[in-house]
């Protein structure tokens, strides 16, 4: 028998929880893949076909705090908006946390501030389940590693798994019916000259979710068969690239990873088109700026929103190219947004 959500959360925490604060509280960042998750072995529990490699993007994510509240209905406030009981992300979060409730009756309060946009390809979701995941342990002191909170934020959302560690992080797809072999970890490799400039194209909400593109994917892409080869040698690659210090690698590697992520969404029936023409003209650019000699490359997610990746030494010249790129130092010292208040 499948196991469900609820039978894995039981084996990772076996006594009701108690929370031993009022309230808890966390920050988590938001994970780019250079390696992609697309596709599930198990959509219960998230576990992916493939296993898949990421950069935490620094101060970039979510804070969230977790309270209780009277009534009978959870409270969510997201950026200081009350989120609609009516709309998916309300009752993605209450799915969620029907599963961590220490008694029937209780009522949650969820405050979360983030300083990405949300539910436009920038990994919202990843910083949004590791933050409340974190803000839980915070509350409930779970005697958990970080790997089994990491399994635990992946039945939230699968790439929120990787958003526990700053840096290179791998999840591994792992091969146990369970899923506690599917968690992720820090590759513990520095690399203080790598830049990631996010590229707002336009950060309207999606009209489909990355979940629902992928199922279909799976479902009907002929050339879908391809893909965990695909990803498994990108992964060789962007290790080995890591450990030499070998950008030109490591970029070309996360390109070509995200344009065949992409590929196989176009043969999806429906073709599932998350490229808008302002995306394939600054795909064009950077594509002429690398002929002409500099070292840019880009990685694209479930969104329109480009993501580059450069070194230091070129971000005058990424700065000209675009100039509304918002740049990351991924492994500079983290600082706090300001809006985590709580924390
Ligand atoms: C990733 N993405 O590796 C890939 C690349 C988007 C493109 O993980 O269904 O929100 O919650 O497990 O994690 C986005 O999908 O999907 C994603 P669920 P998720 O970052």
């Amino acid at each position: 028998m499948p196991m469900n959500k609820q039978q894995v959360i039981n084996i990772l925490i076996n006594e009701v929880s108690v929370p031993n604060k009022e309230f808890g509280s966390a920050f988590a960042s938001t994970n780019i893949a250079l390696c992609k998750y697309w596709g599930k072995r198990n959509a219960e529990l998230n576990l992916p076909m493939t296993s898949s490699l990421s950069i935490s993007l620094g101060h970039l994510g979510a804070c969230t705090k977790i309270g209780f509240a009277a009534g009978t209905t959870d409270q969510y406030i997201l950026n200081n908006a009350a989120v609609s009981e009516n709309t998916v992300f309300y009752r993605r979060l209450v799915e969620f946390l029907d599963l961590f409730r220490p008694t029937a009756d209780t009522v949650f309060s969820v405050t979360t501030q983030t300083n990405i946009p949300v539910a436009a390809g920038l990994a919202s979701s990843a910083c949004g389940f590791a933050a409340l995941v974190k803000a839980m342990q915070d509350l409930f002191a779970w005697p958990l590693s970080l790997e089994q909170l990491s399994i635990l934020a992946r039945l939230g959302s699968g790439s929120a798994s990787r958003s526990f560690w700053d840096g290179f992080v791998q999840w591994d797809a792992g091969v146990r019916e369970d899923g506690m072999d599917s968690f992720a970890y820090s590759l513990e490799q520095e690399w203080s000259e790598l830049r990631v400039g996010l590229l707002h194209i336009d950060n309207k909400p999606k009209g489909f979710s990355s979940r629902e593109a992928m199922q279909a994917t799976v479902e009907t892409s002929p050339f879908y068969k391809l893909w965990p080869q695909t990803v498994a040698n990108a992964l060789t690659v962007t290790k080995q690239a890591i450990i030499d210090r070998d950008f030109w690698s490591l970029g070309s590697t996360a390109e070509a990873n995200a344009l065949a992520m992409h590929a196989l969404m176009l043969s999806t029936t429906p073709a599932i088109v998350y490229t808008q023409g302002a995306t394939l003209d600054c795909m064009r650019q950077v594509w002429c700026a690398r002929a002409e000699g500099l070292n840019l490359f880009f990685t694209q997610d479930a969104g329109p929103n480009l993501k580059l990746l450069f070194l230091s030494k070129d971000e005058a010249k990424v700065k000209e190219l675009f100039a509304q790129v918002e740049i990351v130092a991924p492994f500079a010292t983290i600082t706090k947004p300001v809006e985590c208040i709580h924390d």
